[in-house]
């Protein structure tokens, strides 16, 4: 029997699902919710697939406790979901609404009693609409903002959630955002996108500093980064540099701050041209490097990069945006390549063996620090069978390499705690709306039926075992 089939996950390992506020909830305008940046963009024709909203989503904010017991029956024990700045600070500023706390609470309490570890990610993307009008994440006024809304949350809920995560992806907020603009707020401008990604590292600092101050002792402070894995085309000299900038502009502007409390050099002289970085202020880094109880990597795939040449792809379009804006300031001799092999629906090609070297960089580039996978997943075009039910061998076999690749860098030493599936249930995939569905569970969305996949089951079975059954 091959080893694979095997051996086990250590028996306090989290099997655990994600999701995002703006993504299921809707109900965006019930109990004082204000627009988002989502909102916005997703209301401007021409934004979003179909011009799909959040508005109503998958209706989570009325069917949590189904929800929540659906994660039950599924023997998830862990559970990560973002809160809707919007809500418990509706002009990003000032008193807190305690009704937008309150749906939170109810959520935590629901899963506490189901059994479930909840982890709280604070900013998954949706910065109240005001505090874009007043500039957004290239104002470092944002920065103090999220901090006074991260000691709110804490505040409300430090009592029963003990895992705390800081910023989700801040790639995306700052170079989808105001870098390619295919994502929220939409604007296309390389040097506001550097200056939002420093903003975003002061705003975890600040944010996990007031984290702290109002967590009790076991509470614990985390951040989810993307970490990509860019691999050069060929070994030569330009395709490494060409490596080394993607890298820097992927990885190294957000664990660079966050982990060792410096941005890379690299990385500083490669976007000279874009920016003079003045905006980086005494104190700023050391700010933005607070000790952390664990680190959360999101991985889906891998870059493949070389020196820009008259045949280049140009934009990579799998994924980090496509569009005519590039999201990648300072890298405009690098040009961006398919990896070879099968890819999701996304585009995406699936490739494990990246999960596990990311993993094992970040093992040693932050020793001793736990790791979560706090997401990973695959997008796959379901549809129901005539009888109802879900097939999606393809996702199940996805799983089944990336679950084996953790488990390959517990093995070799690496102290990954947990595996939070991208995504519990299908839902709105931002500028792909809902033409992208990334869920264990299916969702129809005529009657918002809830559906587990082959792949919940296929999860749970994974989950009550802690080994990987046989991909179907
Ligand atoms: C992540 N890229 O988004 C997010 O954290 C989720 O909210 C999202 O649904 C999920 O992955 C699937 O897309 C990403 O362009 C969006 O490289 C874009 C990129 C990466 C991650």
């Amino acid at each position: 029997m091959p080893e694979s089939l095997t051996e086990s996950f250590p028996p306090a390992f989290l099997w655990g699902a994600a999701t995002s506020a703006y993504q299921i909830e809707g109900a965006v305008r019930e109990d004082g919710r204000t627009p988002s940046i989502w909102d916005t963009f997703s209301h401007t024709p021409g934004r979003t697939a179909g011009g799909d909203t959040g508005d109503i989503a998958v209706d989570h904010y009325h069917r949590y406790r189904d929800d929540v017991a659906l994660m039950a029956d599924l023997g998830l024990n862990a559970y990560r979901f973002s809160v809707s700045w919007s809500r418990v600070q509706p002009t990003g500023r000032g008193p807190a609404v305690q009704v937008g706390l309150d749906f939170y609470r109810r959520l935590v309490d629901e899963l506490l009693a189901k059994g479930i570890q909840p982890a709280l990610t604070l900013y998954h993307w949706d910065l109240p609409q005001e505090l874009e009008d007043a500039g957004g994440w290239p104002e470092r006024d944002t920065a103090f903002r999220f901090a006074e809304y991260a000691r709110i949350v804490g505040e409300a809920l430090g009592d029963r959630v003990d895992l705390w995560t800081t910023l989700n992806e801040p790639w995306c907020s700052a170079f989808l955002g105001y870098g390619s603009g295919v994502h929220a707020p939409g604007r296309t401008d390389p040097a506001a996108a550097l200056r939002a990604a420093h903003h975003l590292n002061l705003a975890h600092g600040l944010g996990a500093t007031a984290l702290r101050s109002v967590l009790p002792a076991r509470g614990r402070v985390a951040v989810s980064l993307n970490s990509s894995v860019v691999r050069p085309l060929s070994q030569g000299p330009a395709d490494l540099a060409a490596a080394r900038t993607i890298d820097d502009l992927a990885n190294g502007v957000f664990h660079g701050p966050i982990l060792h409390g410096a941005y890379p050099e690299t990385l500083l002289a490669a976007t000279a041209s874009v920016t003079d970085w003045s905006y980086v202020l005494d104190g700023d880094l050391a700010t933005a490097r607070q000790p952390l109880d664990a680190l959360g990597l999101n991985y889906y795939t891998p870059a493949l990069v070389s020196a820009a040449s008259g045949t280049a792809d140009g934009p990579r379009a799998d994924g980090h945006g496509g569009g005519d804006h590039s999201p990648w300031p300072g890298a405009e001799g690098v040009a961006f390549h398919q990896t070879p092999g099968e890819r999701t629906e996304m585009g995406w090609t699936i490739d494990p063996e990246g999960l596990y070297e990311l993993i094992m960089r970040y093992s040693a580039e932050a020793p001793g620090l736990p790791l979560y996978v706090t997401e990973n997943g695959a997008a796959y075009d379901d549809k129901p069978d005539p009888d109802g039910a879900v097939h999606d061998p393809e996702r199940i076999a996805y799983l089944h390499g990336h679950l084996s690749a953790v488990r390959r860098a517990i093995a070799d030493g690496a102290r990954v705690r947990g595996y939070y599936l991208w995504s519990l249930m299908d839902n709105f995939e931002w500028a792909y709306g809902y033409g992208k569905r990334f869920g264990a569970v299916y969702v129809d969305y005529t009657t918002l039926t809830r559906t587990p996949k082959s792949s919940a089951h296929w999860y749970a079975e994974a989950a009550r075992t802690g080994t990987l059954p046989r991909p179907a």
